[in-house]
């Protein structure tokens, strides 16, 4: 599937905002992806689908973790954290997407996972750093990731874990496995 195509299906998901942030996603991802050596073509199509299932209803999103065995604890948490696997289950099933490391780009792009793959890691940074975001931090997360893609990740979730406890928000174990696991590994 081409640029072009993927865009054309994308589309018809999303927002006209959401499409535009999708749009600088993609391109940040690429350009992630020359930069750290991974598959460009990758990069781009996770990042064009990775919000595929945001506007999906609640009630929809709900019943495909339970009807899928996903894990159930994911309807304790905050809904914006559905989207992401629901994306990738219906990535597959709807846009036919088989990679499956473009769908596990897709489905952990909003917690992150403990062992993160390189792709996986360049959709999380380019969904957090496309030029749209505006929030407190993000340029330093930027600066990071010309340099390294790790210091880049863990401080993106240093500030998200920071926004939800100061919102009194749960944090999804997922996310907190995935800040352990890059500074215990961090050399
Ligand atoms: O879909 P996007 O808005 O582009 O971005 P995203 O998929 O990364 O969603 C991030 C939002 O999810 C962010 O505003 C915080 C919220 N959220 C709620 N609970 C959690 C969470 N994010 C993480 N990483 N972990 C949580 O437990
Ligand atoms: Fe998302
Ligand atoms: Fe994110
Ligand atoms: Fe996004």
């Amino acid at each position: 599937m081409n640029r072009h195509e993927a865009l054309e299906i994308v589309k018809k998901q999303l927002t006209e905002h959401r499409y535009e942030h999708t749009i600088g996603v993609m391109e940040t991802a690429i350009e992630l992806a020359r930069r750290y050596g991974e598959d460009e073509k990758k990069a781009e199509l996770a990042a064009i689908f990775h919000d595929y299932a945001k506007f999906r209803p609640k009630e929809e999103m709900k019943q495909i973790i339970l009807e899928q065995n996903m894990p159930k604890d994911l309807l304790s948490y905050h809904s914006e954290l559905w989207h992401a696997p629901v994306g990738a289950y219906l990535v597959r099933t709807e846009v036919g997407i088989e990679d499956e490391e473009i769908l596990n780009a897709i489905r952990y792009h909003t917690s992150g996972r403990a062992e993160m793959t390189l792709l996986d890691k360049i959709v999380y940074v380019a969904d957090y750093i496309e030029p749209g975001r505006i929030f407190p931090g993000v340029d330093e997360v930027r600066e990071l990731a010309r340099k390294d893609l790790d210091q880049a990740l863990i401080r993106a979730l240093q500030n998200t874990i920071q926004f939800l406890l100061k919102k009194n928000q749960p944090i999804y174990p997922d996310t907190i496995y995935t800040y352990n696991a890059l500074i215990i590994n961090k050399k």
